[in-house]
């Protein structure tokens, strides 16, 4: 096993349970406008998106609780949200995003010092790997959850709430249950309990189409979806997409918390001579972009866990393949051998001939927190 990689295509097993929080800012936008005018707070307050074509037209962002009393709520016409509030002392207000995202900056600062593994979603939400500190307890979770909120209170002024369970999926549900200025936490134990009962639709990825296609199967809360047979859900919705409905109905879910750069990738897709199934050929392209993927890694810093070609074949499809490496790395001989490895193996599968290749990596850690991953899987608490 050169290099200290085989060609295996999962991941490394979670060694322990994880303790994962996600941080969701409460009534984001209007929050922060109640921030620097708090003259506002107790009055119904409605942040819009104004289109400009009239006075009124536009939809609603987000409101405040009181506003949220009278059904207003994201995604709501203005004009909608007006009527609604009439004879009230609503205040209007438009999205002022360089404001929130100042706001937001300030907060995720003080979040990350909590956290093993931080990743940022969008401008409200955060997840924190908080295991290795924590010990795996989840009492000890949510003291570091009421440490958070004070801190975030007393240094910015604001309220969030937040899930505590064992993976991201259950987590971002679970931060919706008590809102605002909550907290609820799933242990490993409760997670079949807890999602059992609630609607398809709360699993990121069941929108309006596919619950209504769920329904018609008789499936309609995530316990239906849970005992469902999972082949036949692949037959209906697709390998991928059905496997990842099986496993997340069971609060089945891996995905890492990551910095945003890390989930990034470096690719390169360039025109063969010719049209060929000649690895020579292939491997002569492949060998020119690694070349320059390994300029950009270096340059950026970064080591690489997946490994992916691309193949655009003359009918014009485009197919791809990828491998997940035991570790990350930066070696350009692991890249180019293993390019070369799903080039033979694809080619042994395609009869068609192939028109462009190119090189893909993926899950891009820094050197500096790669050093701090390899020490934490190496201690014996994790083993
Ligand atoms: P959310 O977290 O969905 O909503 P929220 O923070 O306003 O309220 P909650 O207390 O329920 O968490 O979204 C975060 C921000 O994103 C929100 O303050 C405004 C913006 N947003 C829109 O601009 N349009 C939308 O449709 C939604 C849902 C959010
Ligand atoms: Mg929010």
């Amino acid at each position: 096993m050169a290099h200290g990689f085989s060609a295996l295509n999962t991941e490394v097993t979670t060694l322990q349970t994880r303790v994962i929080i996600l941080v969701d800012l409460d009534y984001f936008f209007a929050q922060a406008e109640e921030l620097r005018n708090p003259a506002l707070k107790g009055k119904p307050v409605v942040v819009g998106m104004y289109s400009g074509r009239t006075a009124d037209s536009g939809a609603v962002s987000t409101s405040n609780y009181e506003a949220r009393k009278y059904g207003v709520k994201s995604g709501i016409p203005l004009f909608l949200a007006k009527k609604r509030l009439e004879g009230t002392e609503a205040v209007f207000l438009p999205v002022d995003y360089n404001y929130y995202e100042q706001i937001s900056g300030k907060i995720m600062q003080i979040l990350r010092e909590y956290a093993d593994g931080f990743e940022q979603v969008g401008i409200d939400e955060a997840y924190l790997d908080v295991t290795k500190r924590t010990g795996g307890d989840f009492e000890a979770a949510k003291t570091l959850v009421q440490e958070m909120k004070r801190a975030v209170k007393s240094q910015v002024g604001v309220t969030f709430s937040a899930g505590i369970a064992p993976n991201k999926l259950v987590a971002k549900i679970a931060s919706d249950v008590q809102k605002p200025d909550g907290v609820t936490a799933v242990l490993p134990s409760e997670v079949e309990r807890f999602l059992a009962p609630l609607p398809v639709d709360k699993l990121l990825g069941v929108g309006r189409k596919t619950s209504a296609k769920m329904a018609s199967l008789g499936i309609k809360t995530i316990g239906d979806l849970a005992r469902y047979d999972p082949q036949r859900l692949i037959e209906v919705f697709g390998k991928t997409l059905g496997a990842y409905f099986h496993n997340a109905a069971n609060g089945i879910d891996n995905e890492p918390v990551q910095e945003a750069g890390e989930a990034e990738s470096i690719s390169r897709i360039s025109t063969l001579k010719e049209d060929t199934r000649d690895i020579v050929a292939i491997i002569e392209k492949t060998g020119q972009q690694v070349e320059e993927i390994g300029k950009e890694i270096a340059q950026r810093g970064v080591r690489f866990k997946q490994v992916g070609i691309i193949a655009v074949m003359t009918d014009l499809t485009a197919k791809t393949r990828i491998q997940t490496l035991e570790q990350p790395t930066n070696d350009l001989e692991v890249l180019r051998k293993t390019v070369r490895e799903i080039f033979e193996k694809y080619l042994s599968e395609s009869q068609l001939e192939i028109r462009r290749v190119g090189v893909k990596i993926a899950q891009l850690t820094k050197e500096e927190t790669q050093q701090k991953q390899l020490t934490s899987f190496f201690q014996p608490s994790n083993v």
